[in-house]
């Protein structure tokens, strides 16, 4: 498999912190048009009436240039004076919408409401925020991530993750619901000649997205490179460290990566030092990327990876 000489056409999967920073990254260098984001709405849930998508929110507002550094998700400088009131009147209280963060939920519910599709009210909010690049919701329906813990407990994934702070140990993830990927998605994937599986947790990211029928038939098609979530066995941000240890009773690692995406991946990006014993082609760089000149680094060499070496 080669690809072409021409800029390629990039399509990323991604949830989260580490999937937006390397979308932000990709968006920074690709050509107009040259990239489509599909990302994961296993994490979505309705809280105080209105629909949340976080991991969407956060490829959003990382577009944008509005989420905070350090913290990735939510409004850089958003103030909480709706959660403050909410908590006075007894409300609830333990997923932080913040003020500015809430016209992102309310228009997202009010679009579908009106009886458009998640892409569609994506798309609205996504123009608002004066994004212009597709981002594309996987599917179009429900599919909620449970994660079912070690003493046999089914809890949504923003309860476990959030309000009982990713406490409980984890026995399994599943992808419930019976979403199917949208056309838009599908799309994009027969168009890719280049699929990139972005730094997100491989269990409550990427798998969500490959569980939806025609999905990991492209991935096994196309030229497909990862870029690991994993640095030195831990992860950025996030819980993937202790689930990879609960779930498969391993080592954190890239290597643990390379085998968990085995069936489809040509290629994995990993950090510097985590290097693995694997016939899998390793680009071994910097793969930080917190800050803006790191993103567009890694990018580059992401697809100069991806051109060279497969
Ligand atoms: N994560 C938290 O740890 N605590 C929160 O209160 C919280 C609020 C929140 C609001 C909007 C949003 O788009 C994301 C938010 N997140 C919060 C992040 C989110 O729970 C997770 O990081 C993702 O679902 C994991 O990919």
């Amino acid at each position: 498999m080669t690809l072409a000489a021409r800029s390629p056409r990039v399509v990323a999967l991604a949830g989260g912190v580490g999937g937006a920073r390397m979308i932000d990254g990709l968006h920074r260098v690709l050509e107009e048009g040259m990239l489509t984001a599909i990302v994961n709405t296993g994490d979505d849930f309705t809280h105080w009436g209105l629909h949340i998508s976080p991991d969407l929110d956060t490829v959003m507002y990382t577009l944008a240039g509005l989420a905070p550094e350090e913290r990735g998700w939510g409004i850089e400088a958003d103030t909480f004076e709706v959660l403050a009131e909410s908590k006075r009147r007894g409300g609830d209280h333990w997923f932080q919408l913040g003020d500015r963060d809430l016209v992102t939920h309310l228009r997202r519910t009010t679009a579908l409401a009106a009886s458009a599709t998640l892409t569609e009210a994506t798309a609205a909010v996504c123009s608002g925020l004066g994004i212009t690049r597709p981002i594309l919701p996987m599917s179009d329906g429900p599919c909620p991530t449970v994660i079912v813990t070690k003493d046999s407990r089914s809890v949504a994934f923003q309860d476990w993750l959030v309000r009982e702070r990713g406490a409980p140990e984890v026995a399994s993830v599943q992808s419930t619901g019976s979403a199917s990927a949208t056309p838009e998605v599908l799309r994009a994937l027969a168009e890719a000649d280049l699929i990139v599986v972005c730094p997100s947790n491989p269990y409550v990211s990427i798998d969500p997205i490959r569980s939806l029928d025609g999905v990991d038939r492209w991935l096994h098609e196309k030229i497909t490179v990862a870029v690991s979530p994993l640095l030195g066995g831990k992860a950025v941000k996030g819980p993937l460290a202790s689930m990879v240890s609960s779930i498969d009773r391993t080592e954190p690692s890239a290597g643990w990566v390379a085998r968990h995406y085995a069936d489809f991946l040509d290629g994995i990006v990993v950090h510097q030092g985590d290097r693995f014993e694997s016939s899998i082609p390793q680009l071994e760089t910097d793969i930080l990327i917190q800050k803006p000149e790191d993103r567009v680094r890694l990018a580059r060499e992401l697809l100069e990876f991806a051109r060279s070496r497969l």
